[in-house]
């Protein structure tokens, strides 16, 4: 059983939607970047503070504070038995930490599942947010730029685990319980 993984895709492919569901089916922790740099900024942290405007501008946060929230974030108790990492790693930068922090932890990544749909998709769901939750990384141009690092800096790292052998691909089309009951036929 999966037990340690990731769940990587662009902007609007429902990682944070699934990896909800997923963390509760097998019982491990779902931590996402995207949501503590959120809570973060919200809480006017010194870590918000530092995220705030590279989220804003749908720009990847630096490679070194996202590489040390996780390592602290993996070593919480509730990671200790399996987790999701929703949103990271990021790039090529983050996957060499990411093995660095995981052989500390003397742990290995069982699979790497990645969310797939079609770009016009993703900018209808993502502006349909923005309309329901008023995040400020969801306005158009920001949306655009936000599928330009992906493909420039995220689809990169994907390829990596994709040569690695843990790559699972499940198409992101669809109601969320169907995407789920695909995702969930992959990893059984
Ligand atoms: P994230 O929070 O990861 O934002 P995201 O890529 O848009 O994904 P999210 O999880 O929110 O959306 P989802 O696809 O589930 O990152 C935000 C920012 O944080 C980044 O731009 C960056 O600045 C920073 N950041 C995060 N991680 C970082 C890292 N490792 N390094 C550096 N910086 C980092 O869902 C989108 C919408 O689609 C939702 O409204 C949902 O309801 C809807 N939806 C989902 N599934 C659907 C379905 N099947 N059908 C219809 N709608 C669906």
């Amino acid at each position: 059983m999966t037990r340690r993984m990731l769940i990587v895709g662009p902007p609007g492919a429902g990682k944070g939607t699934q990896s909800k569901k997923i963390s509760e089916e097998l019982g491990i922790v779902a931590i996402s970047t995207g949501d503590i740099f959120r809570e973060n900024i919200k809480g006017g942290t010194p870590l918000g503070q530092e995220a705030q405007k590279y989220v804003e501008a749908g720009n990847l946060v630096p490679d070194s504070l996202t590489n040390r929230l996780i390592e602290d974030r993996l070593s919480w108790d509730d990671a200790e038995n399996g987790f999701l990492l929703d949103g990271y790693p990021r790039n090529l930068t983050q996957v060499e930490a990411f093995d660095e922090i995981i052989a500390r932890l003397g742990v290995e990544l069982d699979v790497v599942l990645e969310l797939t749909a079609e770009k016009e998709e993703l900018v209808s769901r993502l502006a349909k947010r923005a309309q329901q939750e008023g995040r400020s990384d969801d306005t158009e141009d920001v949306i655009r730029h936000r599928l330009e690092v992906f493909e420039s800096e995220t689809s990169p790292m994907i390829a990596e685990y994709s040569t690695r052998g843990l790559l699972k691909q499940v198409d992101g089309l669809g109601a969320v319980d169907e995407v789920n009951a695909r995702i969930m036929k992959e990893l059984r």
